[in-house]
């Protein structure tokens, strides 16, 4: 087995999209349909644990606007609902208010360059994909992916392993030719349940959270001035980022 893919997922890894990024967005359209909820961020913690926006809606509602939730009427606004969310998003990011995390852009980069190919496997909807790709990374970096698997375009969200299986479908790869990469716990038992070496960054709200069973844990991926620090028992032979030589070394672990 040789590593010939990197498989990323976006939220919390490629970028810290949710607490300044998501859950603004909610709150935003929250308000635009005249709902006075408000998602702080100690009750985005919790709600974090529900992956998928319409998900995470409906959960909320059924535990906390218990006959909003039975209303003949919330079935439909719940899509109605999750599209202005997206909507306030997508003109955050445009914004420029959620950039890519240390180390995302240049590991990219250098990836290609070494001929490694590249995947996508996110929960999120694939408007929010190319809107974080294209406003940080310009136009032709949707093209850098073989495959963008996202949001609804499989039956289960994370943590069941689809939408890992549909990224090593579509790219007709085996697991053990790839490493994942991910934030948070369901987002790592996705992947390891696709058989899949996985390499977690924590962030805010993941940092406390169970990564049995990982690669690494690192707190970013690094950049030569900007050194990461390693959250899990593991030595890195002297390494300070992410870069190919050292993705190889985490790859050849048994
Ligand atoms: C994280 C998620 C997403 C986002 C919200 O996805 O669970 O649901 O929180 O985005 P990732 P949507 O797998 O990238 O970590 O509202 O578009 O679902
Ligand atoms: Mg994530």
């Amino acid at each position: 087995m040789s590593l010939q893919a990197l498989i990323f997922d976006v939220d919390g890894t490629l970028a810290d999209t949710e607490r300044d990024g998501h859950r603004v967005a909610f709150n935003r359209a929250f308000a635009e349909i005249g709902l006075d909820w408000v998602w702080d961020e100690d009750l985005y913690a919790g709600l974090l644990q529900v992956t998928g926006g319409k998900e995470r809606i409906r959960h909320y509602a059924q535990n906390h606007h218990q006959d909003l939730a039975a209303s003949k009427s919330f079935a439909e606004m719940v899509p109605r609902l999750h599209a202005l969310k997206t909507r306030h998003y997508t003109v955050l990011l445009e914004s420029g208010a959620i950039p890519l995390r240390p180390g995302v852009e240049r590991l990219l980069r250098e990836a290609r360059e070494h001929g490694l190919r590249l995947a996508i496997a996110t929960t999120t909807t694939p408007g929010n994909v190319e809107a974080l790709l294209s406003y940080t990374l310009g136009g032709e970096a949707m093209g850098w992916f073989e495959v963008i698997a996202a949001g609804d375009i499989v039956p289960k969200k994370k943590p069941a392993a689809d939408i890992y299986h549909y990224v090593l479908a579509g790219m007709n790869i085996s697991a053990g030719d790839c490493l994942a990469f991910e934030d948070s716990g369901p987002g790592l038992r996705s992947s390891l349940a696709a058989g899949l070496k996985t390499v977690i960054t924590v962030n805010g709200y993941t940092r406390d959270q169970d990564f049995q069973g990982s690669t690494i844990v690192l707190d970013h991926m690094g950049e030569p001035d900007c050194p990461f620090s390693v959250l899990s028992p593991h030595t890195v032979n002297g390494h300070q980022y992410l870069d190919i030589k050292m993705l190889q070394e985490l790859h050849s672990i048994s």
